[in-house]
């Protein structure tokens, strides 16, 4: 674009044609060239320069649409200054910082819808059931987060106009105590955000019950369509912006964007193909249990599709020096007998942007903070911990309450590798002397699962309880989904001077670790995958190699040794921590990183229309030819019937 300025005519006639439920924004055609613009503005900055900062728009709101400026240009004549300086430099002096700060400042983004159609989305009683785990905590505080910044960019641009989020998800009609069947729930603490919920369906009707994530595909092309027509009438228009999360939220995303011409950002979360080894080649051997062949068609259909793609940490896309990228495996890979991938995906295509979540600092915030700690709940912490009784909610039992805890809690899938932790625990006699073992994990009755993967950890988990008695120094709580109460877990695990420990296979980011660490609780968290970049190992907790469980959990008993004799080690480690957080992981740095971008891929999208009609061309080719037919082609999960 910057080539000469003749390239910049792109930029004005995007900011001329730029509308609002229709009506007209930033430019009108009074403004015909760029020369007239920069002439135009060069008197506008001349005559704000004159007035007060805090003299609101409207007093000069008059003048301006004569000379060519409409609304959008900000809410006072100090802001409004800003902007014209921006585009003043760029006509004069283009830089791409320059633009992208001024392209993120320009109202574009009114209504955003989020989709994320599988598990159990809701706001209560739902974290740690199959499913349900990272992507919603994520999506809820995403969602807040974004929220406050659109009001805070609206405003400041001079825009009376409330936005509007909504979170599309799957209706349940069978939905086991949740709100996933209630169609709109306004989501607690924001003013214009909700979740809409649309059931699955086909020819026999509504399914409802729960289906694992693995089993949707067949599901998403009817789900999409109905979700277009929801989506138009709570809006009573379409969105602006799309964000698309795990493989089927990103179909789905890719499906709306395609048919509305709307910005599509993707969030992968945890994409399948690097979790399990050797997924692609051997995709016939998973196929029936997972369907990896439709989830990583699904996968390079959308991760092209998006006009930008967002990730938690750098590793994500191009993985490291001793492992592969999430993105990085889609370059090319083959499923004999099906097809070959050659180009999938340029891990260093600018589309690419790492934007980090953090913890909800309400919920998540030190130990240290006395007064804000929720004390009150400390009995019922207490009895989770400590209580003798055996029942659905805890099993095991400590007896040295003088020990620290070494904690962890996550849904208990076989990646996550709680039972590998278990394990290695039991078979350290140092680190079972040291530290006792809590671990909140999914449910300890298999017959409360549905969940094929959740049922085999749970029988392994009382086999290692047995084999290696550790009744008096374990303790097995089952999921726990009151948020509130969580946090002050984590604290109340700080207050033993314990740790936390992320021990999964595979971690795409890992946002128990955040947590733990917003909390001020030393961590020790998986190599494999986002935590590897979250922490700084020995600085701001360490890593470790769930493939060397041995090793693991000596490192972990060092700690606790040297801690016994230091008790400043743990300080320095939990303070190492916290600095991490508050430099990189945070809400509020992501969600102003997010509308920036939202605006520079929005224009983008528009320039770039032409060059991308032939990929868009191929993309629904491969869609049609390949994935229609695979999903078609496989066995549909269907209500029993009764
Ligand atoms: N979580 C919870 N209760 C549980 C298990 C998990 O509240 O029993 C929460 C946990 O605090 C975190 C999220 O679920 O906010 C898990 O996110 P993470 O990124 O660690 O893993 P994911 O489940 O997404 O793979
Ligand atoms: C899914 C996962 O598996 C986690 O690693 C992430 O932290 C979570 O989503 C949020 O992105």
């Amino acid at each position: 674009m910057f080539r000469n300025k003749d390239c910049l005519e792109p930029l004005l006639d995007f900011l001329r044609g730029h509308r609002h439920k229709g009506h007209l924004m930033m430019l009108n055609d009074r403004i015909q060239s760029l020369g007239r613009l920069q002439s135009v503005l060069t008197k506008a900055e001349e005559y704000l320069s004159k007035l007060p900062a805090d003299t609101p728009y409207s007093q000069f709101a008059y003048k301006f649409q004569e000379w060519g400026l409409e609304k959008g240009w900000g809410d006072a004549a100090g802001t409004v200054l800003e902007m014209i300086h921006l585009l003043l430099d760029v006509l004069q002096a283009p830089d791409p910082s320059t633009l992208e700060t001024f392209l993120g400042r320009i109202p574009m983004i009114f209504n955003v819808v989020v989709v994320s159609p599988h598990g159990y989305f809701g706001q209560a009683n739902v974290l740690g059931l199959p499913d349900t785990g990272g992507q919603i905590v994520y999506i809820l505080d995403q969602v807040r987060a974004l929220e406050n910044e659109m009001v805070l960019r609206l405003k400041k641009q001079g825009l009376d106009v409330a936005p509007k989020i909504l979170i599309v998800t799957r209706l349940i009609p069978d939905a086991k105590g949740t709100s996933c069947n209630q169609r709109l729930e306004r989501i607690s603490g924001t003013d214009h955000t909700y979740i809409l919920r649309v059931p699955f369906r086909n020819d026999n009707g509504i399914l409802k019950k729960w289906i694992s994530r693995f089993d949707v595909w067949p599901y998403l092309e009817k789900f999409a369509e109905d979700v277009a027509s929801e989506i138009a009438a709570e809006l009573q228009g379409t969105p602006d912006f799309i964000i698309g999360n795990y493989s089927d939220g990103n179909l789905v995303a890719s499906l709306l964007s395609y048919k509305m011409g709307i910005t599509q950002c993707n969030i992968a979360h945890a994409l399948e193909k690097t979790k399990y080894p050797d997924s692609d080649i051997y995709w016939t051997k998973y196929d029936e249990k997972y369907h990896f062949s439709c989830q990583f068609t699904a996968d390079i259909i959308s991760m092209n599709n998006a006009d930008f793609i967002i990730t938690s940490t750098y590793q994500e896309i191009a993985g490291s020096k001793n492992t592969v990228g999430q993105y990085e495996s889609h370059t090319g890979f083959t499923l004999p007998g099906l097809y070959r991938v050659v180009h999938g995906i340029d891990v260093f295509d600018p589309k690419f942007n790492i934007v980090s979540p953090g913890a909800d600092m309400s919920i998540y915030f030190p130990y240290t903070e006395r007064a804000k700690r929720l004390t009150s709940l400390h009995g019922s912490i207490e009895n989770l911990i400590y209580d003798p009784e055996q029942n659905d909610e805890h099993v095991g039992h400590l007896d040295d309450r003088s020990k620290p805890i070494l904690f962890s809690m996550a849904r208990l899938d076989q990646v996550k590798n709680i039972t590998g932790l278990v394990e290695a625990y039991a078979k350290c006699t140092r680190l079972r002397e040291l530290v006792n073992l809590v671990v909140v994990a999914g449910h300890n009755d298999d017959k409360k699962s549905l969940d094929r993967e959740e049922i085999a950890e749970i029988e392994k988990m009382h086999e290692l309880i047995n084999t290696y008695k550790l009744f008096g120094q374990f303790r097995w709580i089952s999921a726990q989904t009151n948020r509130a109460r969580n946090g002050e877990l984590y604290r109340y695990i700080a207050d033993t001077r314990g740790a936390f420990v992320q021990p999964a296979f595979y971690e795409a980011f890992g946002l128990t670790v955040v947590e733990a660490m917003t909390c001020g609780l030393p961590t020790f968290a998986t190599v494999h995958g986002g935590p590897a970049e979250i922490i700084e190992h020995g600085i701001s907790g360490f890593h470790i190699d769930p493939y060397h469980p041995d090793q693991a959990a000596n490192l972990i008993a060092d700690f606790f040794e040297q801690c016994k004799q230091d008790p400043n080690h743990w300080v320095k480690v939990s303070d190492g921590g916290l600095h991490r957080i508050y430099e990189k992981y945070t809400w509020k740095i992501y969600s102003e990183r997010l509308m920036t971008l939202a605006g520079v891929y929005g224009f983008w999208k528009y320039v770039s229309k032409l060059e991308r009609r032939e990929t868009r061309r191929y993309l629904e080719m491969f869609y049609i030819l390949k994935f229609r037919e695979l999903a078609k082609n496989m066995p549909l999960a269907v209500d029993e019937a009764h």
